[in-house]
């Protein structure tokens, strides 16, 4: 089994609902690693740069508005095939079609308003991980 590393972010609508801690029990109970972590509010030069490869799809102005639209939480993971293991612990893009207790099931309303997100594949990972983080910000886990 490959260690990996992956990119998370807590979304707007579940900072607001103060789902943080219960969403990174949820890594830590699936043994990703909090590498890395922070609250930040996104510009919207940021978000529209974060999800560059959606510029042409007609969600994608939606998309950038909940994004900007209140603080969220970056996260680096780390762990055993830590981009699909955390993208299936996050369950499908619509929450309706989330399978039972991944994350959007259990916290999302909508596919717009969705709840987290995560890498997609190590290149997106490793992409995604130096947008928000320096490399003296990811930390080792050696312990
Ligand atoms: P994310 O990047 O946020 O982890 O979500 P994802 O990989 O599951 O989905 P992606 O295709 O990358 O889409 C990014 C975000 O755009 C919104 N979206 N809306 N209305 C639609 O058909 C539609 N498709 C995507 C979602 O909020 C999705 O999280
Ligand atoms: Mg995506």
């Amino acid at each position: 089994m490959a260690i990996e590393r992956t990119f998370s972010i807590i979304k707007p609508d579940a900072v607001a609902k103060n789902h943080i801690g219960a969403i990174y029990n949820r890594f830590e109970t699936a043994g990703l690693k909090i590498i890395a972590s922070k609250m930040i509010h996104l510009s919207k030069e940021q978000a529209e740069g974060f999800y560059a490869e959606h510029s042409e799809r007609p969600f994608f102005g939606a998309l950038v508005a909940f994004m900007t639209s209140g603080p969220i939480m970056v996260q680096t993971l780390e762990g055993e095939n830590a981009v699909l293991a955390h993208r299936e612990i996050l369950g499908a893009t619509n929450p309706a079609e989330a399978a039972e207790g991944t994350i959007r099931a259990d916290f999302a309303e909508s596919i717009d308003e969705n709840a987290a997100h995560g890498s997609d594949s190590v290149a997106s990972a490793e992409r995604e991980v130096a947008y928000f983080f320096s490399a003296d910000e990811l930390c080792a886990r050696t312990r």
